[in-house]
């Protein structure tokens, strides 16, 4: 990649206005003398309009191969960890225990997602709990999951499931944020 797009739209816009300025000046001395173009000068004012044509045509070129400028290309890239969530993924105990699959889990602060699958006959949910925050996930049976998702700052939180007893039996674990 040569110049940067600004700058070659730039000249563009500079060529054409000097092919264009050109063209007027033709015309004026075309019309105020009558002789014009002498013998002479005819070889001339055809190369100086040709280049002209030329130079607007290769930065015209130029300019449309540009494509998108490469400042939005990395804005749109940069963007892209912010706003996708982590994915934390567990399972209820398929026999029927009130337990997770794990007891911990870990995340870096800001969007996460906890999905938690379940296997097992007992309906349950996930549930998050901690600095200001008591989310749950909406309660499924078999071989469904259930989601919740929120923006955490560092620190300890709880994840358990919330439906009567499930939590006080086993099904909790702590989830830490950094
Ligand atoms: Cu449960």
């Amino acid at each position: 990649v040569s110049a940067p797009p600004v700058a070659a739209e730039t000249v563009f816009v500079y060529v054409g206005a000097a092919l264009a300025a050109w063209a007027v000046l033709l015309a004026m001395i075309g019309l105020s003398r009558a002789a014009f173009p002498s013998k002479g000068g005819e070889r001339g004012v055809f190369a100086i309009s040709a280049l002209l044509v030329a130079a607007s045509i290769g930065t015209a070129i130029g300019t449309a191969k540009q494509g998108p400028h490469p400042g939005e290309k990395s804005a749109a890239a940069s963007q892209k960890p912010t706003t996708a969530s982590q994915k934390l993924s567990l399972s209820a105990d398929p026999g029927g225990q009130l337990r997770f699959s794990t007891k911990t889990l870990q995340a870096h602060h800001g969007p996460v997602e906890l999905v938690l699958s379940n296997p097992s006959q007992l309906q349950h949910n996930i549930s998050v709990q901690g600095t200001g925050i008591n989310l749950h996930g909406p309660t499924v049976g078999r071989g469904q999951t259930s989601t919740v998702t929120a923006t955490l700052k560092p620190g300890t939180y709880t994840f358990y499931c919330s439906v009567p007893g499930h939590r006080e039996a086993g099904m909790q674990g702590t989830l830490t944020v950094k």
